[in-house]
């Protein structure tokens, strides 16, 4: 559906990587409400088109990877921030991974992704 994408999108996608300063995670997370109501633990921004994204839906961009998900054919830049601390209330506290990974998604049946679960 589309309303799977646009939260995807909200939570997983942002091109070209915003500069927001130091604390690239702390920032993002806020700023697209993964704050709340809790910290959320793990949440990865792909830094990559939105076209190319999708196309990890479709033969030209991924393939097959099991139980409904999908694996790029090529890496994408990606930046992967882990809530550090022990409590998971607002304000939220993160550490910044940037690097280069396969996406692992879930496509809907308009082939755009909806859920993201992993990189490699
Ligand atoms: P969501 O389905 O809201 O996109 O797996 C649980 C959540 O953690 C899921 O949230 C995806 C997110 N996640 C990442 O964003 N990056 C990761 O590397 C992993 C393992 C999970």
């Amino acid at each position: 559906n589309l309303k799977g994408y646009t939260t995807f999108l909200t939570q997983h996608y942002d091109n070209p990587k915003s500069s927001v300063g130091k604390q690239y995670c702390d920032v993002m997370m806020k700023r697209r409400g993964l704050d709340k109501p809790a910290c959320k633990e793990v949440n990865t921004f792909i830094h990559g088109t939105k076209n190319n994204i999708i196309a990890v839906c479709t033969a030209s961009g991924g393939k097959d990877y099991g139980k409904g998900l999908r694996i790029s054919l090529r890496p994408f830049t990606v930046t992967t921030c882990k809530h550090k601390g022990g409590s998971t209330r607002p304000p939220c506290k993160y550490s910044d991974n940037k690097s280069s990974r396969y996406i692992v998604i879930a496509c809907n049946q308009d082939g755009k992704p909806v859920h993201f679960d992993e990189s490699l």
